[in-house]
């Protein structure tokens, strides 16, 4: 289950119905930490567009080369150095939304040859490509619940890595 194609529908799929869910919660409920060291949805999908981000160039410079060695991201100081717990929820949402669009598209289109490619992520893997690719998915369900926790987002894609 890692045909890219697949793995794209999927994505649009979970963002489409992510998007009309995460559309109905308000600036307030937004911002509520469930503790103190816990993420808000804001935090959740600020986090969410820095996966996005760093996906981007994972699949992209793995596309370029047979093997690419990646770094990884100090994700806590990502969240908070952005300050995405003051930023308005309907920009995060926007922003969210067509990063992972883009990313669908991307996925879609890679050349097929390519996703044996591996790519080592802070001395981690090596990962085929496609398996990234799915993983991407399974990471941003993962995270989707947490905020959306009676959202049927499925899972079909096995996940060893979560970033
Ligand atoms: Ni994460």
């Amino acid at each position: 289950m890692t045909h890219p194609p697949l793995i794209a529908n999927q994505l649009r799929q979970v963002v489409g119905l992510a998007w009309s869910l995460l559309q109905q919660l308000d600036e307030a409920a937004a911002r509520v930490k469930p503790a103190p060291d816990k993420w808000s949805p804001k935090e959740i999908l600020g986090h969410l567009i820095d996966s996005a981000s760093n996906n981007h160039h994972k699949f992209v410079r793995t596309l370029a080369q047979p093997h690419h060695d990646f770094v990884g991201y100090a994700q806590d100081f990502w969240v908070a150095a952005q300050h995405y717990q003051q930023a308005a929820w309907p920009s995060l949402l926007t922003l969210w939304q067509a990063y992972n669009l883009h990313l669908a598209w991307v996925i879609e289109h890679a050349a097929p040859a390519r996703l044996a490619h591996t790519i080592s992520i802070a001395g981690a893997g090596p990962f085929r490509l496609d398996f990234i690719m799915a993983d991407y998915v399974e990471h941003l369900k993962h995270h989707l619940r947490q905020i959306l926790p009676e959202a049927p987002f499925r899972s079909e894609f096995a996940n060893v890595y979560r970033a």
